[in-house]
């Protein structure tokens, strides 16, 4: 059970749920082009069993059936994407079948009495875009903005929130550093570029909505607290630099119209020439800021080339990621970021939730570890906003079980369980919980 009550949050608090397109859509369907995704999946050693997201959830022809099940749990809202290989196959040209699409999801919304908050992109860059460098081409910029006004002239008047683009970190970092998700580079000017790049993209993004009148308007960070593995210098050190590189450069970008210094002198000689001249773009007003929130990292020095650092296994009860559970990095996030950047802007969780190892008997779902984990994040909520912090909504991660990415299918985030081979949809416990709380 929640041990929460609607009531204990402000009036108008939103809850909602979240979900992405290539995640829980089916890309075979629909007219959608080639996606970076596609190519990073069929490459040997990128995903667990290879698998992509040409089937998923089966959204694409299900969609009603599963907006029923948040309208059914007393949900306000939901959080969906718009996928731009959907839409544009070759990034450039329209898809009126993909848009459409869109559409028909808007209005299948708007008929259950649910607020669309919808997020332009969410990582599936149409591959045709992928071969001309992607994120490391300051063309994206103007690709997205173009591919933004197709979207947003169609459904931009009945969107309750519009987001530009679902955690920076992950579009840049990860996938040009780490190498953990397409495109797959481990290369530190890549990285730099899409950095920026993406910032860029979303200033862009913003500024061609406002020309439409498009309102509430948005970015969605993604937050990792850094603490350091223990008591020495180096450890406190590697431990902010991580922060930085995670948590600091992106929202100091869209807010402030900076980058930490440490990080400009750093990567200051891999920035595209000329990027000062950017930040204006880059941080166009906002209307309220996301945070993907999920766990904690111990950092450690290490000898190795910059950024000199490593994570270390912590102590704390682990999902089935392996992620640690730290509920008061999102009540210290919201707290910071406010103080921080934000002021008296909304902010919304935007995700949060846990994969579990979760298996249907006898038609039950039993995810309690999801319940728990749900209660402490929104304990922490709530601490926030009795500090003043100005939260007016939060997102569970997920609606669905879906496409983990790199790791294919097996890690389970939903709150109703998919069959996977059958498509079948089992609300979990955790659904029923939300039920109960939103009742209250
Ligand atoms: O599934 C992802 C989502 O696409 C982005 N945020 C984190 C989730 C869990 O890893």
């Amino acid at each position: 059970m929640l041990i929460h009550k609607r009531s204990d949050f402000p009036d108008g608090f939103l809850f909602g749920a979240a979900t992405s397109a290539y995640q829980i859509e089916g890309h075979k369907f629909g007219g959608a082009g080639r996606a970076m995704w596609d190519d990073f999946a069929a490459t040997p050693g990128n995903v667990v069993r290879a698998e992509d997201g040409a089937l998923a959830c089966d959204h694409y022809h299900r969609y009603g059936a599963d907006l029923d099940l948040l309208k059914d749990a007393g949900f306000d809202a939901y959080r969906f994407s718009t996928s731009w290989a959907r839409v544009m196959p070759d990034g450039r040209t329209l898809n009126p079948e993909g848009l459409d699409f869109y559409d028909r999801l808007t209005d299948a919304m708007l008929e259950r009495g649910l607020k669309p908050c919808a997020t332009l992109y969410h990582w599936e860059l149409p591959s045709a875009l992928a071969d001309q460098g992607g994120w490391r081409n300051r063309d994206i910029a103007g690709w997205f903005g173009d591919f933004t006004e197709a979207v947003m002239a169609r459904l931009g008047d009945r969107m309750y929130s519009v987001a530009t683009i679902n955690e920076f970190w992950c579009v840049s970092w990860l996938s040009h550093f780490l190498g953990h998700h397409a495109p797959g580079l481990r290369d530190i000017r890549a990285t730099a570029r899409a950095m920026h790049h993406v910032l860029l993209a979303h200033g862009t993004a913003i500024e061609r909505m406002r020309g439409l009148g498009v309102q509430n308007l948005g970015a969605v960070f993604n937050m990792e607290w850094a603490a350091p593995a223990d008591e020495s210098p180096e450890a406190a050190e590697a431990a902010a630099l991580y922060d930085d590189i995670y948590n600091h450069f992106f929202v100091s970008g869209a807010f402030k119209g900076t980058y930490p210094e440490r990080l400009v002198t750093a990567l200051g000689n891999h920035f595209p020439e000329g990027w000062q001249d950017d930040m204006t773009k880059i941080s166009a007003r906002l209307d309220w800021a996301g945070i993907n929130y999920y766990t904690r990292s111990l950092l450690a020095a290490d000898d190795g080339p910059w950024p000199h650092l490593r994570a270390v296994d912590g102590p704390l009860e682990k999902t089935q990621m392996g992620w640690e559970i730290y509920p008061q990095g999102l009540h210290d996030f919201l707290v910071r970021t406010a103080r921080e950047y934000t002021g008296d802007l909304p902010l919304y969780v935007t995700e949060n939730g846990m994969s579990n190892a979760d298996m249907v008997m006898d038609g039950v779902v039993d995810d309690a570890a999801r319940i728990a984990y749900f209660n402490s994040h929104l304990s922490a909520v709530r601490n926030a906003i009795g500090k003043g912090v100005p939260v007016k909504g939060y997102m569970a991660w997920s609606l669905l079980d879906n496409y983990e990415w790199a790791l294919g299918y097996e890690k389970r985030f939903g709150m109703v369980h998919v069959d996977f081979e059958t498509l079948e949809r089992v609300p979990k416990a955790s659904w029923h919980a939300f039920k109960g709380m939103l009742a209250k």
